[in-house]
């Protein structure tokens, strides 16, 4: 097995990317079946909306320091900021050939992040799809774990993939497939239980920012939307209720219990007693996150190093992939 993710370095990293994406990474490290575990800082997919560079800089590093804080261990993947593997552009523009417009009219994700600004967003948010393909086809990815948004962007690669090996007669590429998490790959705005909760969303009250303090979580839960029943006993009684079932599935994540083990303890209870409760599970989890993070940017050199090293292998593996498809699709190579 072989896995691939990545984030974006625009705005805070969410409660949402540590449940949905960064927890099942760290969990991955103790599976014995995988081989190779690559995990990316995707600068050039954030400046598919406007970035300010000197934060864009920052954030970078942030998330790698962000990835080491949650536990993922850079002996055991190799971490790397995307703009450092220039293979990733490369096959980019080479998937941009094979992919068909009426897949990407598809994506869900371009027609909610253009709204009603289809004319005037950028031609890369468009093509975006294209280069996550490139991103985890270039390392014979079988595996890509993610929150449930971006299970349609990898199933895309899947389609890319196929017609390129089909139209080429090759077997060039890995099919990789989607692994979300069964409960917890899409966590809910804190304000809105029918929206995902985002790192761009400009209302910073509707999530938990990874790097928020023990305060600002405890106001934001306190002030978390509900509804007036108490705590049901079922996991089947918070069908209709969005917001509530979001927060038990926070809790359950947090406190690494099932989301019918949080019913158990508080059937019955209402959010006077549930709300500083959770505040308790989720700072207990994400308070040493923060400090950990504060350490490691304390020492950029530290963490350039291992981006560096982390670059080296990716390119190392990119490399001989990218020369394959260019083999493939007839271009010749230099002499020299
Ligand atoms: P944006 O809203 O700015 O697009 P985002 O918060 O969705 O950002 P991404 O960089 O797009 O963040 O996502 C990184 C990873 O986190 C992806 O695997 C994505 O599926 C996952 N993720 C993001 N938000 C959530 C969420 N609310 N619940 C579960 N997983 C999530
Ligand atoms: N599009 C993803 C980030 C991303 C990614 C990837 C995830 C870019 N390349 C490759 C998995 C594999 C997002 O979360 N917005």
């Amino acid at each position: 097995m072989k896995i691939f993710s990545g984030i974006q370095p625009s705005g805070d990293l969410t409660i949402g990317n540590y449940i949905g994406a960064i927890q099942q990474w760290v969990e991955m490290h103790k599976d014995p079946s995988i081989d190779e575990q690559l995990y990316c800082i995707v600068d050039m997919h954030a400046i598919t909306v406007t970035q300010d560079p000197k934060e864009l800089r920052q954030k970078s590093r942030e998330i790698a320091a962000i990835y080491i804080a949650c536990g993922i261990d850079p002996e055991k993947a190799t971490l790397f900021i995307q703009s450092h593997v220039p293979a990733h552009a490369e096959l980019a523009w080479i998937l941009n050939c094979t992919a068909r417009i009426g897949w990407m009219n598809r994506m869900t994700q371009f027609k909610d992040k253009a709204g009603k600004n289809k004319e005037n967003v950028s031609l890369g948010l468009y093509a975006y799809p294209s280069l996550m393909a490139a991103d985890i086809l270039l390392y014979d990815t079988t595996h890509v774990p993610v929150g449930d948004d971006q299970k349609q962007h990898v199933e895309l690669a899947r389609d890319i993939a196929q017609k390129f090996n089909h139209d080429y007669a090759s077997d060039i590429f890995t099919i990789p497939a989607p692994v979300l998490r069964k409960e917890g790959a899409r966590i809910m705005s804190l304000r809105d239980g029918t929206k995902k909760m985002s790192k761009s969303d400009p209302v910073d009250a509707t999530r938990i920012n990874l790097l928020d303090d023990a305060d600002s979580i405890t106001q934001k839960i306190k002030k978390a939307k509900t509804d007036s029943e108490p705590m049901p006993a079922k996991l089947e009684d918070l069908k209709d209720r969005p917001e509530v079932k979001n927060l038990v599935q926070i809790y359950a994540s947090c406190a690494d219990i099932s989301m019918q083990d949080v019913l158990d303890k508080y059937a019955g209870a209402n959010f006077g007693t549930f709300k500083p409760a959770l505040a308790e599970v989720v700072v207990a989890k994400i308070a040493p996150i923060g400090e950990k993070v504060k350490e490691l940017l304390a020492d950029p050199a530290y963490l350039d190093d291992i981006l560096e090293r982390g670059a080296k292998k990716a390119e190392s593996i990119a490399k001989v992939k990218l020369a394959e498809v260019y083999d493939a699709v007839g271009f010749i190579p230099r002499k020299g």
